[in-house]
């Protein structure tokens, strides 16, 4: 498994003059005149841990619970400092707190993997090495109590492979979307204190359809019924899926071929097994969203030996 130097996987990158991060609003392969070095590296060449997830606002406040968690430590903000967004922010938010990278992805693989692509663009010309990619998110489970965190151990395609699927040059391109295990088992370990909440690992549907995709009864196009429903349901609780969202799939794909090290971690907004309709109490789902972002920030406290 590739650590070291973050490194994207195509040879026209070095042929560019400069490199517009076009989402960001941030531009590599520019020499700073008085560092020689690479202008992204001084703000970005210290990133150990990227972390994403859709909303904006869980984002910001993920930012803020990283600050908060540095307090005391080598990594604290200046006091009375709150993270701001840096770069455009009307596609994405970035923050960045210390060694952590944050970021917005908005909902589905395409807009995903835009920010995708160009945050590992810009962390290859910042020479950032090292660094670990999650995804922070909320899910259907399958078969899990509502509030629980799964560490995705493979991505699986509304086809039930363990692969992302990307026409490309009018041909299907499936990509393999397995997790490193050790990876898995680590983050599973970081939470061992947390009592409040269940975390357990394993695979994630990713769909590109909140409705028939996701096999619900309640979208504005539905040609199935409940058997039929009940009996997909089924058949990914038996291959081991225990939740189902819109991302992993494209996420774990691309963190694979690109040897880094990265998982998602989502939590579970209701058991699709009980039901189609996210009806679970507002403070509850205020109270989920917390629980992926609580998961990381263990697992970051431990790889930085603040634990
Ligand atoms: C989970 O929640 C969003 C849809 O409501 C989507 O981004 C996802 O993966
Ligand atoms: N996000 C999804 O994609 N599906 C759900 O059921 C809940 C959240």
């Amino acid at each position: 498994m590739q650590q070291g130097k973050i490194k994207t996987n195509n040879p026209h990158i070095a042929e560019l003059n400069q490199d517009y991060l076009y989402h960001l609003d941030l531009v590599g392969g520019v020499k700073d005149p008085v560092t020689g070095l690479d202008g992204l590296e001084s703000q970005f060449g210290d990133v150990k841990f990227f972390c994403c997830g859709g909303s904006q606002k869980r984002m910001a406040q993920f930012a803020q619970e990283v600050a908060d968690s540095f307090e005391g430590t080598q990594y604290a903000l200046p006091f009375g400092t709150a993270p701001v967004p840096i770069g455009k922010t009307d596609r994405y938010l970035t923050f960045k707190v210390g060694p952590v990278l944050i970021c917005s992805h908005g909902i589905g693989q395409p807009s995903m993997s835009v920010l995708l692509h160009e945050i590992v663009k810009l962390l290859e010309h910042a020479n950032a090495t090292d660094v670990e990619f999650f995804r922070l998110g909320s899910s259907g489970g399958i078969g899990v109590p509502p509030g629980t965190v799964v560490v995705c151990t493979a991505g699986v395609n509304g086809m039930l492979e363990e692969a992302y699927s990307l026409p490309i040059l009018g041909e299907m391109v499936h990509k393999p979307t397995g997790i490193n295990p050790e990876l898995v088992q680590s983050v599973l370990d970081s939470a061992k204190d947390i009592k409040d909440f269940q975390v357990v690992a394993g695979k994630t549907m990713s769909a590109d359809c909140f409705y028939e995709g996701q096999a619900r009864l309640d979208g504005a196009l539905c040609n199935y019924n409940e058997e039929g429903k009940m009996e997909f349901l089924n058949k990914l609780y038996d291959i081991g899926v225990r939740n189902i969202e819109m991302e992993a799939a494209m996420f774990s794909s691309f963190v694979t071929s690109l040897g880094i090290r990265g998982t998602i971690m989502c939590v579970t907004l209701l058991n699709r097994l009980n039901g189609d309709q996210v009806t679970t109490p507002m403070e509850d789902l205020a109270a989920f969203d917390l629980r992926p972002g609580k998961v990381a920030i263990s697992y970051i406290h431990q790889r930085l030996g603040l634990n």
